[in-house]
């Protein structure tokens, strides 16, 4: 039976493996995540292999003869059965979520040289503000240099959305009055698909954008052409929340500034 259960496992595992289930990898951090993904993909082809080959040993080796109708065994639980399948998912469920965790951790470390940009999300489009350079806007594309880090704050104008490129494998949702970010190094030029991953109304099919990965130079020499500024009633949702972030903290600090508390 152990053998059994590795020679499957391992066939799963193998076959499982071969397929390339996120596509095309284009950033630092696909790598690490790919990688998370093929141990959990192996984990759980064993504990299948357990499963099909305990089912399949059952059902042959205690088969009821032709014509047999008695009842089964009154069987009353096996305590120490039910301790050993409890404390090894226990073990494999808190053993991957520490991997995540560290994974998750290594890849949202920041870099002193990161670019930031802005997106904003609205029923049902993407646009992007660029404030490294005179706050410029693009509607639709977003522009980014390849192999530094990216951060991207994510401001939903209405409604929860969903920030994800495929090809990065980091997805992050914009929910309105809470500051979320999505921190990534791109590290192959091209142009990939930016999609709205949170179900956010009836176009939310149609809420695409595109991403330009581009060498520094071609990044720069695209924003200096760029003329249109991101415009006031985007920035203005962004604005009111930092104010009322600043309000509040000005409220928990106590005595002095707020205005609010007075007597
Ligand atoms: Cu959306």
């Amino acid at each position: 039976m152990v053998l059994a259960t590795i020679v499957l496992g391992v066939i799963q595992s193998v076959i499982l493996l071969q397929f390339n289930w996120f596509g095309d990898d284009a950033s630092v951090e696909a790598g690490p995540i790919d990688t998370l993904l093929d141990v959990t993909v192996v984990i759980s082809s064993f504990v299948f292999a357990i499963v099909c080959v305990a089912l399949g040993y059952a059902l042959i080796k205690w088969r009821a003869k032709p014509g047999d109708e008695s009842d089964g065994l009154p069987i009353h639980g096996n305590t120490k059965l039910e301790i050993i399948w409890t404390i090894i998912p226990v073990i494999i469920v808190l053993g991957l979520g520490g991997y995540s965790w560290a994974v998750l951790n290594d890849i949202e470390k920041k870099d002193d040289n990161a670019v930031r940009v802005n997106a904003y999300a609205q029923q049902f489009a993407w646009t992007f503000g660029y404030p490294e350079d005179g706050n410029k806007w693009s509607e639709g594309i977003l522009h980014v240099p390849v192999n530094r880090q990216l951060i991207v704050d994510l401001q939903a104008q209405d409604v929860i959305h969903s920030f994800w490129v495929p090809d990065w494998r980091i997805k992050m949702d914009a929910v309105p009055g809470l500051a979320t970010e999505v921190i990534v190094t791109p590290d192959k030029e091209g142009t990939y698909p930016l999609i709205c991953v949170e179900l956010c109304g009836v176009g939310h099919t149609t809420m695409r954008a595109l991403v330009v990965v581009q060498s520094q130079e071609e990044y720069e020499a695209w924003l200096k052409k760029q003329t249109t500024e991101v415009p006031e009633d985007l920035l203005l949702t962004g604005d009111q929340y930092r104010e009322a972030q600043a309000k509040k903290e000005e409220q928990s600090g106590g005595i002095e500034g707020s205005g609010v508390i007075e007597e």
